[in-house]
């Protein structure tokens, strides 16, 4: 495991990943459910609507707003459970973060420009 302090928030729980806002007002599930696009959060799972970016048939890319910018959530492997998280934030600042092992760990962090 990297020990760069930057990785300070290996093993912190989701609500770290996604702030208290993003998935205000949605109710979760228990576990994915056929033909959404579902990522793993603090209470279950929560369906983000995805769109089929590529054509392939299979929705793969769903992108939510909060308060705080934006966050895309890609689904790698077409099995329905997001991967990959990037969250882009108003301050100019953006964050990477793969879902691996039933939870959220952060790959990079920086500024956008
Ligand atoms: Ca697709
Ligand atoms: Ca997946």
């Amino acid at each position: 495991m990297n020990m760069d302090p930057e990785f300070g928030l290996f093993g912190s729980p989701d609500s770290d990943a996604f702030g208290s806002g993003l998935f205000d007002g949605a109710v979760p599930a228990a576990e994915p459910a056929p033909g959404g696009l579902w990522v793993h959060a603090d209470g279950g799972w929560y369906d983000v609507h995805a769109l089929d970016t590529d054509g392939d048939g299979m929705v793969d890319t769903g992108t939510l707003t909060d308060a705080d910018g934006t966050a895309v959530f890609t689904d790698l492997d077409a099995d329905g459970v997001a991967d990959v998280y990037h969250r882009v934030r108003e301050n100019g600042t953006f964050e990477t973060w793969r879902f691996a092992a039933g939870r959220w760990r952060l790959m990079d962090s920086g500024d956008i420009a």
